[in-house]
């Protein structure tokens, strides 16, 4: 049977802002208050889906959600209307409106860890919601995720869905962004690789100094046995914390996997012989030849990493077997990377292609090409189960185009965050869009 990757990308959100809230995320910190367009970031992001789609690949959209989250100022004590709620909260402790006006869920691949079913003891493919509970803005968005998965994913047939984990640090979780997959094929078993930053019960794990490790071994065992993952299936490694410290807030600002190749920074990993030598025997047994390409640091350097995303590029493959990247066109700006993605790119390897994209309004706030898309390897039947209102297509992406068009202001500072009307403004648009994806009621202002 066919299978395929399907990248499923995050709707940027209509109140996308830059609201300096993710501290340990460079970008996120550097660009606190620029005021920020959201109209043209959800543009970027339809414009990549699409160029996505144009080129082959199955391409899928995920629903941004409902902002500012009145329910998550009134469970921190807000009270009144909807309008005296985000009035009171404005007043008195702007950070939390901030907070709460976050269109952070655009990056999906902080929504949920996800499982094919070949790599699962029941066969079904296999989600959880990541809890993010590193940064308060982000620790609200799973159970919104958790409902809109559903949706897209509703046939308990081939689906299976987990809650996100205990909201404690002890099991932080921040879904695909620290997890690859390695395969032959997409529908044959694989071997799953958690990267964690930290262990928060076992001290003979080093930990970074400065900025918070967000991904623990703890959370990332517990996923592997929620989905029924074999031992033999799994690779756990430990990044770096020195990278961290460094601004690599997540695995995938510093590493990239796709089918039976690794590509990744020399300063991603600890003990990284041992850990390529277990991810090369494990593919090796389902069949699978691993390859590894490393990116020395006297080509790039980590700082490099963090500023142009290299890594946090989108590793497709072609029909023909060789791999295309996609990457944001800070990558073009630096010289030591672009001068590097040449070499690589005509040294006969595996990865012949670079495809550039501006995804400026993302990157912004830390988010470059694959922190916008969650992974889901499909076969042939369990696509045919997906939602098809969330499936991209041609007159799909018309219509979403014409909906950003009509809803979305092209300037939100931090001030338009405290006005009543933006609420309105979100709601009108969620409720057209649920309609536009047929997800069915999944905000909380269309269930309470
Ligand atoms: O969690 N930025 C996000 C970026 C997430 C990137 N995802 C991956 N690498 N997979 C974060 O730090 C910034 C929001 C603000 O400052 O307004 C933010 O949440």
């Amino acid at each position: 049977m066919k299978s395929y990757e399907v990248n499923f990308d995050g709707l940027v959100g209509p109140t996308h802002n830059y609201g300096g809230l993710s501290y340990g995320n460079v970008a996120s910190q550097s660009n606190s208050q620029q005021s920020s367009n959201p109209k043209e970031a959800a543009l970027q992001g339809l414009a990549k889906m699409k160029a996505l789609m144009d080129m082959g690949f199955q391409q899928g959209v995920l629903a941004p959600q409902e902002r500012p989250d009145v329910a998550a100022l009134r469970r921190l004590g807000f009270s009144g209307t909807d309008a005296q709620v985000i009035e009171r909260a404005a007043k008195e402790a702007m950070p939390l409106l901030v907070a709460s006006c976050s269109a952070s869920s655009m990056w999906v691949a902080n929504a949920a860890t996800v499982s094919p079913s070949a790599d699962t003891a029941d066969g079904r493919v296999h989600f959880t919601a990541a809890n993010l509970n590193c940064k308060y803005h982000r620790s609200i968005e799973h159970p919104t995720t958790s409902r809109v998965l559903g949706a897209m994913f509703a046939n308990q047939q081939h689906f299976a869905h987990h809650a996100a984990l205990p909201a404690v640090a002890q099991f932080g979780d921040e879904g695909a962004a620290n997890h690859t997959r390695f395969c032959r094929e997409y529908g044959e078993a694989g071997v799953e690789f958690f990267v964690f930053g930290r262990s928060a019960f076992d001290n003979r794990f080093p930990a970074p100094q400065k900025y918070p490790a967000r991904q623990t071994l703890e959370a990332s065992q517990a996923v592997a046995r929620l989905h029924g993952l074999r031992d033999e299936g799994v690779v756990y490694a430990q990044q770096n914390p020195d990278v961290i410290d460094q601004g690599v807030f997540h695995n995938d600002v510093i590493a990239v996997g796709n089918g039976e190749v690794l590509f990744y920074h020399e300063d991603a990993f600890l003990e990284t012989d041992k850990m390529l030598a277990e991810l090369q025997g494990k593919l090796a047994k389902v069949g699978g030849n691993f390859q590894s390409v490393c990116v020395p640091r006297s080509a790039v350097t980590v700082d490099d990493a963090v500023r142009s995303y290299l890594f946090n590029s989108q590793l497709l493959s072609r029909p023909d077997g060789s791999m295309l990247l996609i990457v944001p066109q800070e990558c073009q700006a630096n010289e030591r990377v672009w001068t590097y993605l040449q070499s690589l790119t005509s040294s006969g390897g595996l990865i012949r292609e670079v495809k550039v994209f501006d995804l400026k309004q993302s990157m912004q706030n830390g988010g470059g090409p694959a922190c916008l898309r969650l992974r889901v390897a499909l076969n042939e039947t369990e696509l045919a189960a997906v939602n098809p209102g969330v499936i991209m297509t041609a007159p799909l992406y018309g219509s979403l185009t014409a909906w950003v068009e009509k809803h979305y202001r092209d300037r939100l500072s931090e001030t338009d965050l405290t006005d009543p009307q933006l609420l309105l403004e979100c709601r009108t648009a969620l409720d057209e869009l649920t309609q536009i994806l047929k997800l069915g009621a999944v905000y909380p202002f269309q269930i309470n």
